[in-house]
């Protein structure tokens, strides 16, 4: 039995985007396969606007997702700052397993800290006092309880005002916060980090009180390239899709 364990994010994946769903049902049916565990670090979709919500991709997506986890394959999945509004409903149906924003997991005998990325990216502020806001129950219900047809518009303006926040944010600011990594990585007591979401792909090798610690920065996907991280034995790589 094959005990690969691949690490994917930041897909976003949206009607427009046709190669990467493409990409990403192909995936499904064969790298994903042959591999014990998926993870997938958050952002799968470019907006998830609710678990109700089977317009086209999502139908598809949810299908093959099905046809992976009967298949006995493992998928594991954290919600990123564009698809938190993925839930018990989509589990369900996937077999998949959602979790927490942070998850610790042993790779090879180390203990690895897995979250989507953007809680570590402190220096934002608005960004942190909307996601702050936006993961109430009160915020979440409210925006739930609205029509299909009013969620999708409402998930344009979003993307429009998050281009837009992202356009007049300094590059420092829309990455992580190194003390708040070393924190984070300390209190879960973790030396090895896997996230997404900055779409800068490294590993950035520190230092946590002298002893040497690592952060993976996962890929997102494009239309003309998609990475996955492998972990196994042998111990980890980064390949093309
Ligand atoms: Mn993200």
């Amino acid at each position: 039995m094959n005990q690969d364990i691949l690490f994917i994010s930041d897909l976003h994946i949206s009607l427009e985007k046709t190669e990467i769903t493409r990409r990403f049902l192909a995936f499904l049916e064969n790298q994903a396969t042959t591999a014990s565990t998926v993870y997938i670090l958050g952002d799968l979709f470019d907006a998830w606007i609710g678990d109700d919500d089977n317009t086209p991709p999502n139908k598809k997506i949810k299908t093959q997702l099905k046809r992976l986890t009967d298949s006995g394959t493992r998928v594991y999945l954290q919600q990123g700052n564009r698809d938190f509004l993925l839930g018990p409903r989509f589990c369900a149906e996937t077999g998949i397993t959602l979790l927490g924003d942070y998850e610790v997991i042993e790779l090879n005998g180390v203990k690895t800290l897995l979250t989507h990325g953007d809680l570590l990216c402190t220096d934002d502020i608005p960004y942190q006092t909307f996601r702050k806001k936006s993961h109430t129950d009160a915020w979440k219900d409210n925006v739930l309880s609205k029509p299909i047809l009013l969620r999708l518009l409402a998930a344009r303006w979003y993307r429009f005002r998050s281009h837009l926040h992202k356009r007049k944010q300094s590059q420092d600011i829309m990455d992580v916060n190194q003390q708040t990594v070393i924190d984070i990585m300390k209190q879960k007591g973790c030396l090895r980090l896997i996230h997404g979401h900055t779409h800068r792909p490294a590993i950035h090798d520190f230092k946590i009180d002298e002893k040497p610690a690592q952060r993976f920065v996962l890929a997102d996907w494009k239309k003309d390239s998609a990475q996955l991280l492998r972990w196994n034995q042998a111990g980890h790589q980064t390949e093309a899709i």
